[in-house]
């Protein structure tokens, strides 16, 4: 059986109290409210030196990040704590399950799926699928592939032969509309409380819904 994302919030955050505790008598340089709880959180995006991080309870909190430590990117879970200005403060990332990387730099962590998206329109390419799929082989992060336009496909035999090369090595293949709104409910069903990474080439509809 495996945890839920949730539970296993919940046992690292119990951990990460003891460190913090542990820490504190070493650690006098905060501007941290005078009891400020504990939380932890998870890294929704960067942008320059803040973090948008939301809470256990679903609350987006905005936060800055201690010195000290690394660059937290979308995915990471870290420990924060509220500050008088009701700005958050990272204080520890926790550690990471995995990380998806380009050109040799962290992008993404803790990944429960990928996504290569790709279109009839721009066309789908063979070499760039395989491209992709060799980053998550590598990563050793799950993939599946979604063919996103199929309303504009002539011939949805000759899409559904082609990737059933895919198929055949065991990839996960989604079609779907999401302009015709053709098997985006079901697709959106699976999206629920993980951390999900869209890939793909520009155009092919990896920010519609
Ligand atoms: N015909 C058709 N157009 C679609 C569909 N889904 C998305 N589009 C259109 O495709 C265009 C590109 O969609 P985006 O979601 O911006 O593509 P993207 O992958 O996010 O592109 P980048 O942000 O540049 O990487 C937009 O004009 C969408 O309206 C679809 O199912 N059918
Ligand atoms: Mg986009």
């Amino acid at each position: 059986m495996s945890l839920t994302r949730r539970q296993k919030w919940r046992i690292e955050k119990i951990q990460a109290e003891r460190v913090v505790r542990a820490n504190k008598a070493a650690d006098s340089n905060q501007n941290l409210g005078n009891s400020a709880e504990v939380q932890i959180g998870l890294v929704i995006t960067r942008y320059g030196q803040r973090l948008l991080v939301e809470s256990e309870a679903g609350d987006l909190v905005q936060c800055t990040a201690r010195r000290n430590i690394d660059l937290s990117v979308a995915g990471d879970q870290v420990i924060f704590q509220m500050s008088d200005d009701n700005t958050g403060v990272v204080t520890a990332l926790l550690e990471r399950d995995n990380t998806l990387e380009r050109s040799h730099k962290i992008i993404a962590a803790n990944i429960d799926e990928l996504w290569l998206v790709v279109a009839i329109e721009p066309h789908y390419q063979f070499d760039l699928i395989d491209r992709y799929l060799v980053v998550a082989e590598n990563g050793n992060l799950p993939i599946r592939i979604v063919v996103n336009k199929i309303e504009l496909s002539k011939n949805i035999e000759q899409v559904k032969t082609d990737f059933a090369m895919y198929q055949s090595i065991g990839y996960k293949v989604s079609y779907l509309s999401v302009k015709e709104q053709i098997g985006t409910a079901e697709f959106k069903q699976q999206l629920n409380d993980k951390t999900h990474i869209f890939l793909g080439q520009s155009g092919v509809g990896k920010s519609s819904h």
